[in-house]
């Protein structure tokens, strides 16, 4: 058995932080693949008593230890490993500000505005998608902007905040009906840059479940 082992599927993009992560320290992981879609395991009582009693993926097992929310385990990985962590009181504070910030407004709208557009039988109602779609194209403005004038989202260094941000930004364009890197151009740029870090991998080739049965 592998040391970590990841509750994730493929679609996910909350998950692939951790995947991403996990696989940027090249960690010995394996992911556990959660029936999002089909059965929906992450709804059962199995799953919230045994799993996760947020009903939520990603979880990261590590021996005895299980841990959810991205942003926590993304910490517990950066602090183990030493490695994508921030250093000082300062870088702290601030990568808790992005995580924070990503977690609701950022990928918190991205993901649930992809869901609702795309993947949900039957789709979002389309004045939801409107005010997720305003909501999100203010918050991408102040990413990009963030990135103007670094190479990443605390300056120099890459750091857990970019692992978090980066979250939904690979997925396909016709996903979304948008191209995210397409119309940021400073957002375009440090996706690249962190494509180029060794052990990057797209998250349909990271985390099983894709395509979808039917799609
Ligand atoms: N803030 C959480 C968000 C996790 C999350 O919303 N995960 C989705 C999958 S992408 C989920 O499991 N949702 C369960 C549901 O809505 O039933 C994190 O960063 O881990």
């Amino acid at each position: 058995m592998a040391e970590y082992q990841l509750y994730c599927f493929a679609q996910s993009g909350n998950a692939y932080r951790a995947a991403l992560m996990l696989n940027l320290i090249g960690a010995d992981w394996e992911p556990v693949w959660v029936d999002f879609f089909g059965k929906g395991v992450q709804r059962t009582t199995e799953f919230r008593t045994k799993v996760n009693d947020m009903g939520e993926v990603p979880v990261l097992v590590h021996g005895a230890k299980k841990l959810s929310q991205s942003g926590v385990i993304l910490t517990y990985l950066a602090e183990r490993s030493g490695k994508f962590r921030p250093e000082g009181e300062d870088e702290r504070l601030e990568t808790l500000r992005w995580l924070l910030f990503d977690n609701q407004k950022v990928n918190g709208y991205l993901g649930p505005y992809r869901f609702l557009r795309t993947l949900a039988r039957p789709p979002g109602d389309p004045a939801v998608l409107a005010f997720l779609k305003g909501r999100i194209d203010n918050n991408l403005g102040i990413v990009d902007q963030r990135l103007a004038s670094r190479p990443f989202v605390l300056g120099p260094r890459v750091t857990i905040a970019d692992v978090s941000l980066a979250g939904y930004f690979y997925f396909p364009a016709e996903e979304f009906g948008f191209d995210i890197a397409g119309e940021h151009k400073n957002i375009a740029a440090w996706l690249e840059r962190i494509k180029a870090l060794p052990g990057w991998k797209h998250p349909y080739d990271l985390m099983p479940g894709h395509p979808l049965p039917g799609r």
